[in-house]
């Protein structure tokens, strides 16, 4: 509690600087160097400046063979096209071999050795934060890499090379495989979102990093933070609903950004 305790004084300090001067970026790194808990949340954003496109964001939604994201993306279509839904997929999944992670997804990664506690929550599925080198990354929204059967949930790793989908079918219960991956209408993995929020709960500083913050429950945990008395910073080049909420709304590219801090 004393840790705490210590880092809201320093806050407090900090908060009378940035007032006078404004260098927001320079203010987040100050607060940085006595913080001890960082708790972390991603979305598409971070992996664009990877080549990974997002969903929303510059006024656009993404649109696949004319079907909006959110419709092929969701449990209803698993159900009623799921060759549709592979089809999909395995695109994104031959967009994402020419992908590799970036400054933003490094500099995270350096996060774990710099402070006593780093938690990663990401709706990513695109597997780059681990590829960065980032260890327990809490995946919400599951992995593009992953596969699981319809019938007995048994687990398939693909690697990047495996496109289309392999296997096509489940090799225990021969039922039909699907995206591991958590689709409009979904539940979370059991757990994934009770760790984020201890985490935000816990949290000196709470980053929210290229998401659009529509996405509930994830976006919910930067609300938890707050809450809890973190200090809430936005990294992302568009207001957000959660904008208003933010101590630091620092504005631009996370590749740039998040390496500066
Ligand atoms: C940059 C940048 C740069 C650009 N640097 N930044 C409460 C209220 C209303 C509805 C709900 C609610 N609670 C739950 C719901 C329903 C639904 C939901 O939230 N709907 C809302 C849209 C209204 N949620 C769910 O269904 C969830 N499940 C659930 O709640 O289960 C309980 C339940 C079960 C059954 C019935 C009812 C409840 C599951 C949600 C799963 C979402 N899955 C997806 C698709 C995954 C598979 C796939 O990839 O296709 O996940 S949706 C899509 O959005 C994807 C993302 O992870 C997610 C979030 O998007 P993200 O990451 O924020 O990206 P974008 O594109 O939106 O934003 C990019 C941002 O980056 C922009 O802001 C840019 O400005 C910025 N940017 N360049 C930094 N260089
Ligand atoms: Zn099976």
């Amino acid at each position: 509690m004393k840790g705490k305790y210590s880092f809201h004084n320093k806050v407090f300090k900090t908060l009378q600087v940035m007032s006078q001067k404004g260098n927001d970026v320079e203010k987040v790194s100050d607060l940085l160097k006595s913080a001890k808990r960082i708790a972390v949340l991603t979305g598409a954003g971070i992996s664009a400046e990877s080549g990974v496109p997002t969903f929303r964001g510059g006024g656009g939604t993404a649109v696949w063979k004319g079907m909006r994201f959110d419709k092929i993306s969701s449990a209803e279509m698993v159900r009623s096209d799921l060759p549709a839904v592979w089809e999909w997929f395995d695109y994104r999944r031959g967009v994402l071999r020419a992908c590799e992670p970036n400054p933003a997804h490094f500099a995270i990664a350096e996060w774990q050795e710099r402070f006593e506690s780093l938690t990663l929550v990401t709706q990513n599925i695109d597997g780059l934060h681990r590829a960065a080198g980032s260890r327990d990354v809490i995946e919400v929204h599951g992995n593009i890499h992953r596969s699981r059967c319809v019938n007995c949930s048994k687990l398939f790793q693909m690697s990047r090379d495996d496109v289309p989908h392999d296997p096509d079918m489940c090799k225990v219960c021969k039922s039909p495989v699907r995206p591991d991956v958590v689709l409009f209408g979904e539940m979370l993995p059991e757990g994934a979102y009770e760790k984020g929020a201890e985490a935000a709960a816990l949290c000196d500083i709470f980053f929210t990093i290229g998401t659009s913050a529509l996405v509930y429950p994830a976006a919910a945990l930067p609300e938890v933070a707050k809450r809890a008395g973190a200090f809430l910073v936005e990294i992302n080049p568009e207001e957000t609903p959660l904008s208003h909420l933010c101590d630091v709304s620092l504005k631009g590219p996370a590749g740039e950004i998040v390496s500066k801090l």
